[in-house]
């Protein structure tokens, strides 16, 4: 075997920690986000609210027709992100890495402390209970050998729930029959676009391969590898607040839902952050990309890969971290890089003993850029500088947007 990972979630996390404060909440549904009168989304909702059909994302005014009789609740973050801090020291001390996803979600490696299956086992029963004799809250915990199948097992049984997947096999027997969005890189328009070629089922897509390859590329790629159960990822230890790192990031006047886009604002916000990690002399071992979508949910996914300073590099983890997130309208992105260390703690690598590799990047980056341009009638030539101050790189940005 060759990990073994666990994927924690919270059980309506922002909900369970109001509830877990107020018992006069308990048993009522309770949903957190705007007020009714107010213009906004339900960030979460405990379960009894869930039973009336509220979700997150949802815009306000729906939920309260669905719910009038609903406890509404603006959020607390300050406290969340507390709790949260709690929780992942607790996880944190059963894995070799860890890798915050978000406040109450996390893969822990445990390949190493727990050995097999049933140490695995017996240390996602071990999670559970701390969190419920120490913190007061429960979550779901998946064990299973990928992330894909790991993070798929905590939503198994949710609330409260526990559940296995060992095997790409087992992973491929308990999602053929089900519908593609089961797959979670595959978004509400992934999966249309899938239907309205006859593809529904995960069993459609491991058996018309090609077709969904050829439908969405790279991205079409992956959705068929993961659909087959190979995820070969590692877990990347991130704690985002002691990532020292260097970072620029935008909101859109508009969110946006065209991801070839988001692509092209990388490149920028890549360059940008080359020219601030130059400056400082610092390189980074890993990039990190941050989204927040529409509905105010921030999620961050961040890949090593070594000593690195440049565009280029940075530009194509970013956009190969774009391609495994969900596809939903975005109102912010960020790209930077993490693990810094200056001049001094560098570790060499090949690259610089390789001219020809930074020649390389250098051409690479030429014609990238040079592609931007073209797309959008832009020429940067000679105040590319200009761009990375924050108003003009906003408002290229936004110029960029409407003539996409
Ligand atoms: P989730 O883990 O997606 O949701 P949850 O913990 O509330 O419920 P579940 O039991 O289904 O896991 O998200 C964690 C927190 O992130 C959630 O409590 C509130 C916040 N959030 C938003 O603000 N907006 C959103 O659209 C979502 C999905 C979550
Ligand atoms: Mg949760």
């Amino acid at each position: 075997m060759e990990q073994i990972i666990i994927h924690v979630d919270m059980d309506a996390f922002y909900a369970s920690v109001e509830m877990r404060d107020d018992p006069t909440l308990r048993g009522k549904p309770l949903i957190i986000g705007s007020l009714p009168h107010e213009r906004g989304v339900v960030a979460t909702c405990s379960y009894e609210a869930r039973k009336f059909g509220v979700h997150s994302a949802m815009n306000i005014k729906e939920a309260y027709r669905l719910c009038p009789n609903g406890v509404y609740m603006h959020p607390n973050f300050e406290k969340y992100r507390t709790v949260s801090q709690q929780l992942h020291a607790i996880w944190d001390s059963y894995a070799t890495a860890s890798e915050t996803i978000a406040l109450d979600e996390a893969y822990l490696d445990v390949t190493e402390r727990a050995g097999d299956f049933e140490g695995a086992r017996r240390i996602a029963h071990e999670i559970k209970r701390r969190t419920r004799e120490e913190l007061h809250l429960t979550c779901s915990v998946g064990v299973a050998y990928s992330k894909t199948a790991a993070k798929t097992a905590s939503e198994e049984k949710k609330p409260d729930g526990y559940y296995e997947i060992p095997t790409a096999e087992d992973f491929v027997r308990l999602l053929s029959d089900r519908d593609v969005r089961v797959l979670y890189t595959v978004g509400a328009k992934t999966a249309e676009k899938l239907r309205s070629a006859g593809i529904s089922t995960v069993r459609d897509i491991q058996e018309h391969a090609e077709a969904v390859e050829q439908m969405f590329g790279k991205q079409g790629r992956w959705i068929v590898q993961i659909a087959n159960g190979i995820d070969d990822r590692r877990v990347v230890p991130y704690r985002p607040e002691d990532a020292k790192s260097v970072s620029r990031e935008l909101t859109f006047q508009e969110d946006v839902e065209n991801f070839a886009f988001l692509q092209d604002v990388l490149l920028l916000l890549a360059l940008s952050v080359e020219r601030r990690a130059k400056r400082h002399a610092l390189h980074g071992r890993g990039v990190t990309l941050k989204l927040t979508y529409a509905d105010m949910k921030s999620i961050t996914r961040s890949k090593l890969i070594g000593d690195c300073d440049d565009a280029v590099t940075i530009y194509e983890t970013a956009c190969e971290l774009l391609r495994e997130v969900k596809h939903r309208p975005v109102r912010l992105i960020g790209a930077g890089l993490y693990n810094l260390s200056g001049e001094e703690g560098r570790q060499l690598s090949l690259d610089d003993f390789m001219e020809d590799a930074q020649l390389l990047r250098a051409k690479k980056l030429q014609r990238v850029l040079y592609a931007l341009q073209a797309h959008y009638g832009l020429d940067f030539a000679g105040h590319l500088d200009e761009i990375f101050q924050g108003e003009t790189l906003y408002k290229t940005v936004e110029y960029m947007r409407r003539h996409y």
